[in-house]
């Protein structure tokens, strides 16, 4: 593994040589400023009454780039899973994150909320720093707690580091993962505290060695499955937030022969959604299962983002923070449907507590449900009137400002040719309506927690009791092979059939 492979500082565009045609069945929307989109549209179609409380399952994965997918038009990964979940279910081409980072985008997909709505807007948490999400928000698993389910995190969270801000204290039954970024790591970066496997509110293992973070993906989705296993004969919500492919990238030996750490990392990433998939139909819980797809920002430094300008690093072009979205429910969810209704994460804590009967905690949100569009996708029209880029930006039907700049993204969604000039009225209106969502969001502002003290979950000291997590996994028999890889495939003849290629 060369150093510059997990690298993330770097941006660089890909060559937009290939133009999707996008169709878009959008409304453009003349009326009046909606600030925030604070309320709740009218519900859906009636049809989640047939289909009754699904159980749901999140894939948010770090740092993938719009088109890192082959159902988004990846050039070199092969991701054969998530193929057929996409022509088995939705994939929705004009779905946005809440923010561009991790720790605001977490934020908006578990609290509905934009990040500077709850105090989260700008930097990630750090493991020296004191800022975390305000236990006192509402989070998406405390929604679905509250309504019965059982609750289970598997991954990254990067909301806050300690005990009283790690998932137990957000709504999560269980929890499983590491506190915050993969590359808040000692080893590599020498100013960090050693970074923990976590169980609930402890550390029980260490991300010591490179085969540690190659262990990362395997261990998520082992505790996953272990997870919906013991909670099949209920309802439950698994969020599974991977690490991956947020630099360093390692990823698990069986996807050793790949070309670079990035493909490796995809192609693991969908080999663990097939095992999930693969469980779901196991214990027939398939079809009352809603599964989810999703990038958390923009692609970083290596992905695929084609045809969208722009990248994690800004500016907020749309492949700042366009998402590779995928929805997939049998028997509800209707099959192989392209869909370009517009979306954003802070709409899915709405729309799932209207599809899993949950309640609002009766703060002001942004997100407004859209389970019509997810239950309808082919004649639903979504209610959502804009897409907010942090200020930056803003996204109103086919328009898209972006400071002084004005794309019609019906025409051009590589954003190549600046209407402004010729549209002056619709840049003065959205500049308003901009400017409007901002102070709206800013006045409602609500207070972030500073934990005090704040120190390091594990200390040089304390880490040295503990095994690494290779060590761990092996003691414990967590299952350390991937059972579901591509169909007909081993991994050994599918690795051997790679490196023939080269
Ligand atoms: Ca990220």
């Amino acid at each position: 593994m060369k150093a510059e492979e997990w690298q993330d500082n770097g941006h660089r565009l890909f060559p937009m040589v290939r133009q999707f045609m996008f169709t878009f069945a959008m409304v453009l929307c003349t009326g009046a400023i909606i600030p925030a989109e604070a309320e709740p549209a009218p519900g859906a179609t009636g049809k989640e009454t047939a289909a009754q409380r699904p159980n749901v399952v999140i894939f948010f994965i770090d740092d993938m780039g719009y088109a890192d997918i082959e159902p988004f038009g990846s050039r070199r990964n092969k991701t054969p899973h998530l193929s057929r979940m996409a022509e088995e279910g939705v994939r929705f081409t004009d779905f946005y994150n809440g923010y561009t980072a991790c720790s605001p985008s977490r934020t908006s997909l578990l609290t509905g909320c934009y990040a500077g709505r709850v105090g989260m807007g700008g930097g990630v948490c750090f493991p020296n720093k004191p800022k975390a999400l305000n236990p006192a928000e509402y989070t998406m698993a405390e929604m679905f707690k509250d309504a019965g389910y059982a609750t289970g995190g598997f991954g990254k969270w990067h909301l806050g580091h300690l005990p009283g801000y790690l998932p137990p204290s957000h709504g999560f039954d269980e929890y499983w993962g590491i506190p915050y970024s993969n590359d808040m790591w000692n080893k590599r970066m020498g100013k960090y505290p050693p970074l923990p496997f976590v169980h609930n509110n402890e550390a029980v293992a260490i991300v010591d060695l490179e085969e540690d973070q190659s262990l990362l993906t395997r261990a998520f989705t082992a505790a996953a499955l272990s997870f919906i296993r013991k909670n099949s004969g209920k309802s439950f919500f698994a969020y599974i937030p991977y690490s991956a492919v947020h630099g360093p990238r390692f990823a698990h030996k069986d996807f050793a022969g790949r070309k670079d750490g990035l493909r490796a990392q995809v192609e693991e990433i969908d080999a663990a959604v097939g095992e999930v998939m693969a469980l779901l139909r196991e214990l027939k819980v398939d079809r009352k299962t809603l599964v989810m797809f999703m990038s958390d920002n923009g692609g970083s430094a290596g992905t695929e983002i084609q045809p969208l300008r722009g990248n994690k690093g800004g500016p907020a072009y749309e492949g700042h923070m366009r998402t590779p979205f995928l929805a997939w429910w049998p028997g509800t969810i209707p099959a192989g449907i392209v869909s370009g209704q517009v979306g954003v994460t802070v709409d899915l804590l709405p729309t799932l507590a209207k599809l899993c009967g949950g309640s609002l905690s009766g703060n002001p949100i942004d997100g407004v449900d859209i389970s019509a569009v997810f239950l309808d996708p082919e004649k639903a029209v979504s209610p959502r009137k804009f897409v907010y880029y942090k200020g930056e930006g803003l996204r109103e039907g086919k328009w898209k400002l972006l400071g002084n700049e004005l794309y019609d993204l019906e025409a051009d969604v590589s954003e190549k040719n600046n209407v402004a000039q010729a549209h002056p009225d619709v840049v003065e209106k959205m500049t308003q309506e901009l400017a409007q969502i901002s102070r709206t969001i800013a006045n409602q502002k609500r207070p972030n927690a500073q934990m005090n003290p704040c120190g390091p979950l594990v200390t040089e000291e304390s880490a040295k009791k503990l095994p690494r997590l290779a060590e761990w996994m092996k003691q414990a028999q967590w299952q350390v092979h991937y059972d579901v890889l591509p169909p007909g495939e081993k991994a050994g003849k599918l690795k051997k059939k790679v490196d023939k290629k080269r």
